[in-house]
């Protein structure tokens, strides 16, 4: 089973990406698996080259950190495998301008900024290039990912009937059901990186007192009364779902503990210090070796480019190059 996936190194990492994805990157964990820092998808919005350079290392200790194996799978970033640009220009020439300007992501992301780029309208062009490089059967990714893997399929179906059978077609796999992180100041919305509300928010690199004071100012409710129901008690929820994701438990066998909102809190803000507190001591360790990183990133780009560059050969003869 072969398995792919791809992180963007903006920002900083939130527990929504660790608990929707990188954990189950750590889970899902073979020599058949390749997991991707994409850097060239980040260039698509603002971003200073400075902070690209040094995120894309802090994303590639965090994951190291987070349990990711470079002797078991595949890491690596994007930008240091060049067919990922390669393949990108070709799948330009498969897919439609009209079912890119379709796409939900690109609507909403162009829809706040002005003489937004063209690398915006392509980035699922790119993304299904990362997918079908590697022949991936599955792709995790978080419920928001859903309509550009979708896209990705019909780009492989579509180059397949025109040119030959070249590429799998992919499926994609969800996370498990409690791994949407929500907002812990508006929580109907999802914890996400690009529209960041300052409590809102947990970093995995976060020290114990922000994650303490975060969490006891989570927005709750004011009846009192400890019980799972995402529509009617959102902010609560969200913290038992949280908590049963650290723990291992269902987000009800949680509320049957407690009676009080802020014995909830207290007990929940030790378990995440206590989950991240190894992630982030290991961290320290790995960023601060900068060398070991960068030779373990071109290891990474060797392995990946041993599978990608055959599959580009064999796409790009196809199409007559
Ligand atoms: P942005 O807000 O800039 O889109 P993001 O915080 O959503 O960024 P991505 O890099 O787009 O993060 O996503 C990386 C992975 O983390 C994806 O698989 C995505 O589905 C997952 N993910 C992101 N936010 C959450 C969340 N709040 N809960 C669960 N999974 C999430
Ligand atoms: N668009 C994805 C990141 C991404 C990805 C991929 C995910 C880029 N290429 C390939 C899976 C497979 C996101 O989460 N924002």
């Amino acid at each position: 089973m072969r398995i792919f996936s791809g992180i963007q190194p903006s920002g900083s990492m939130h527990i929504g990406n660790y608990l929707g994805a990188v954990r189950q990157w750590v889970d899902a964990q073979n020599p058949e698996a390749f997991y991707c820092i994409v850097d060239l998808h980040a260039l698509t919005l603002q971003i200073d080259p400075a902070d690209l350079r040094e995120q894309t290392l802090d994303f590639l200790a965090t994951l190291l950190a987070a349990g990711l194996d470079p002797e078991v799978c595949t890491l690596f970033i994007q930008s240091q495998v060049p067919y990922h640009a390669q393949m990108n220009w070709l799948l330009e020439c498969v897919a439609s301008y009209g079912e890119l300007s379709r796409m939900t992501q690109f609507k909403d992301k162009a829809g706040r900024q002005e003489g937004y780029r063209v690398g915006l309208l392509t980035y699922p062009v790119l993304m299904a290039a990362d997918i079908l490089l590697y022949s991936a059967d599955q792709v995790p990714v978080g419920d928001d990912q859903r309509q550009h893997l979708e896209l990705t399929r019909e780009i492989a179906e579509r180059f397949n009937h025109r040119y030959g059978e070249v590429f799998t077609v992919p499926a994609g796999v969800q996370p498990r059901a409690s791994a949407r992180v929500m907002d812990l100041q508006e929580p109907t919305r999802k914890m996400s990186k690009s529209l960041a509300s300052p409590l809102g928010l947990i970093y995995l690199n976060d020290d114990p007192s922000e994650i303490d004071k975060k969490i006891k100012k989570a927005v709750t409710d004011t009846d009192n009364e400890v019980r799972f129901d995402p529509a009617v008690k959102p902010g609560l929820s969200n913290l038992l779902e949280m908590f049963a994701s650290f723990s291992g438990e269902t987000p009800a066998t949680v509320a049957q503990r407690y009676e009080r909102y802020g014995d909830l809190k207290a007990d929940l803000s030790a378990l995440v210090i206590e989950s991240l507190t190894p992630i982030q001591q290991r961290y320290r360790e790995l960023r601060a070796d900068v060398g070991a990183l960068r030779e373990l990133a071109a290891r990474g780009a060797e392995k990946a480019a041993d599978v990608a560059g055959p599959l580009y050969q064999r796409a790009a003869a196809a199409m007559g190059l």
